[in-house]
């Protein structure tokens, strides 16, 4: 058995716009429901969905034989939880709050085994390599990962130059909810100075010849964000979809207004 080729990195590489979706609902069987739901790529959060690694894993275990690209959302930038996603299948990690070089460089260094890393070794265990059944694994396994960064601060944005010359990230995803909090503007990812902020990050990541990315659950505003040179968009959450289906529907039955309206933020 040979390691599978991660299409997500190649993609990314070759300038391909990919548009994903968030799934927040951490489960299995809702996972495996957008299994071929026509997005190209689909984000299992385990920062803010309520994730643990065997949940994480039943995702993917769930979503293998559907053709959408799976990528893991870290919590944190702990090199142990790396470690026990990259065992467990995952290949392309969005790693949030990146607010330098240096932090970037560590990633790198946790998703590759010695010497240009600190990844350990323990395939016997790792899914990722089907216990030891994928030949190639070792000579392939460094290749094959792809570190997004995400620059969802005030000061990811000042470093954001030094950090896209880190050899080994992909892709830099911003985040414009976290982005509007540290810029003074709690939940308002759509204030202009933030769309401002968002918009010169997408130049200055495509200026430095890696992958733009970014997130919005407004159509409009996630076009133009792909207009402005994105190239990997989440342009929707599973739960609010869901849930705003739901708001919707009983809304067309009953009169009053439901407790908590239907919402499109993140
Ligand atoms: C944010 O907006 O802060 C995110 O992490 C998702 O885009
Ligand atoms: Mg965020």
């Amino acid at each position: 058995m040979q390691m599978p080729l991660n299409a997500f990195k190649r993609a990314l590489a070759q300038g391909e716009t990919q548009i994903g979706l968030f799934i927040g609902l951490a489960h299995g069987y809702g996972a495996e429901l957008l299994g071929a739901s026509g997005f190209d790529w689909l984000l299992i959060d385990g920062e803010h969905g309520p994730n643990d690694l065997r949940s994480i894993i039943a995702q993917m275990q769930a979503l293998a034989p559907y053709p959408e690209r799976l990528v893991v959302r870290t919590a944190d930038h702990s090199p142990a939880a790396i470690k026990q996603l990259l065992d467990g299948g995952a290949q392309t990690l969005m790693v949030p709050m990146v607010e330098s070089a240096e932090q970037a460089r560590a990633l790198v260094r946790a998703m590759r085994y010695a010497p240009q890393g600190i990844r350990g070794v323990g395939t016997a265990m790792a899914r990722a390599a089907h216990w030891n059944g994928v030949s190639n694994y070792f000579a392939q396994a460094d290749a094959e990962m792809c570190l997004i960064v995400q620059i969802e601060s005030v000061e990811g944005v000042a470093q954001l130059d030094a950090i896209l010359q880190v050899p080994g990230v992909d892709g830099v995803f911003i985040g414009p909810s976290d982005l509007a909090a540290s810029m003074g503007y709690l939940g308002q990812p759509g204030h202009p100075d933030v769309k401002a902020a968002v918009e010169d990050a997408i130049r200055r990541i495509a200026a430095a010849g890696k992958a733009p990315g970014v997130f919005s659950a407004d159509p409009a505003m996630a076009a133009h964000y792909q207009q402005l040179g994105a190239r990997f968009l989440l342009v929707g959450v599973d739960t609010l979809l869901l849930r705003n289906a739901a708001v919707a529907l009983a809304g067309r039955f009953k009169s009053a207004a439901p407790t908590g309206a239907a919402g499109a933020s993140y």
